[in-house]
């Protein structure tokens, strides 16, 4: 049995950073083995919907009122526009709907609209996932009611970086909201970006962060940076893949239980690149040409890429459960 722990020091973490890249990745590989099928990855389809005009200034965003990156900007989508999308993500073969709104919060009264998005995709026998900014504790409570699955909701990065990035909300403000998000017995999913010009030591805080949780998130994504246009961030320095490989291997030697998304920037990712990603433990992916306000792989590229290396795309069953992971003892 895998021991869950929550006591991670920095320089442990630190440590598997440095390890040479063969033994991390054995290492990685090992413990995804003893916790997952190796062959098997979850997928899910992502939709915006509300896009642009977002009051807050994280300095990657294409949605940022504050940076001009011609995004058009679009009201909260009508229910029947949503529930048609999650039929054909369905029908695609995706697991679980993610639905993103471009709010700081969300209103008491653009709440009732999502929750009706909820209800109708979980109708469909879906399992649901929504990011709708920060949450009050009985926001969070109504939605657990209403029957979400899964609340996003990213750290983004290091505590120490993220002012660099965001000014506009605190990265308190995003433990409140994502202990609100536990406490009311939603699945947490939490990751963060690479590529923001963070350090090493950045991208070790931002997993001992996640890691050392109560409980782990069921699900953390890592994407890497979508550069766009008009944004601070554009022009950045990339990350290199065997750094963001390192990334998603420490983050499965840490949350030995959690699903790690390979999350945005696949699109300039190579085949090989994403196979190590899968090697090294990630085991989730968006599905579908489209992420909010970017460019995904197309469904056929994709499903190409996992007969090239014998992976299968989950069945709903094997997920849906809260608490896969508990409080260790
Ligand atoms: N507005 C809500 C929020 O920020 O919580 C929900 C939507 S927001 C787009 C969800 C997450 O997407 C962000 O926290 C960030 O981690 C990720 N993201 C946004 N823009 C990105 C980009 N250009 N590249 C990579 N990840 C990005
Ligand atoms: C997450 O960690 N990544 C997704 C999802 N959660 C909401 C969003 C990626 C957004 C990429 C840029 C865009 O398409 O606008
Ligand atoms: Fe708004 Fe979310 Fe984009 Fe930040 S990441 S600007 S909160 S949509």
């Amino acid at each position: 049995m895998t021991e869950l722990r929550h006591d991670w020091p920095l320089e442990e973490i630190q440590a598997l950073f440095s390890l040479p890249f063969n033994d991390l990745m054995f290492k990685a590989h090992q413990v995804h083995l003893e916790n997952f099928k190796p062959n098997q990855v979850q997928i899910s389809t992502l939709l915006s919907i509300k896009t642009g005009a977002c009051p807050e200034d994280c300095s990657y965003c294409s949605q940022s009122a504050r940076y001009d990156t011609n995004l058009e900007r679009e009201r909260l989508l009508p229910l029947d526009e949503v529930l048609s999308s999650a039929q054909k993500a369905k029908e695609s073969g995706s697991t679980r709907f993610c639905m993103g709104a471009a709010w700081r919060n969300p209103t008491d009264k653009n709440l009732e609209h999502v929750i009706d998005m909820v209800k109708g995709v979980r109708e469909m026998g879906m399992e649901t996932c929504v990011t709708l900014g920060m949450l009050t504790k009985m926001q969070a409570d109504r939605l657990k009611v209403a029957g979400l699955d899964y609340y996003n909701h990213n750290l983004d990065t290091s505590p120490e970086f993220y002012g660099n990035v965001i000014t506009t909300r605190s990265y308190q403000d995003r433990l409140d909201t994502l202990e609100f998000v536990r406490d009311a017995g939603i699945n947490v999913c939490s990751g963060g970006i690479l590529g923001l010009g963070e350090t090493e030591r950045d991208r070790a805080r931002l997993l001992q962060q996640l890691a050392n949780l109560k409980v782990h998130p069921e699900s953390v994504p890592i994407n890497d940076l979508v550069q766009i246009e008009g944004t601070p961030l554009a022009g950045s320095e990339k990350i290199g893949p065997l750094d963001f490989i390192r990334t998603i291997a420490v983050a499965r030697i840490l949350m030995p239980k959690t699903y790690v998304r390979l999350s945005a920037g696949r699109s300039e990712m190579s085949d090989e690149t994403q196979a190590w990603c899968f090697f090294a433990g990630a085991n989730s992916i968006f599905y579908g040409d489209r992420l909010l306000t970017t460019d995904n792989p197309e469904e056929n590229e994709d499903m190409a890429l996992f007969e090239s290396l014998g992976i299968q795309p989950e069945q709903i069953t094997e997920t849906a459960s809260c608490d896969t992971n508990s409080v260790a003892a």
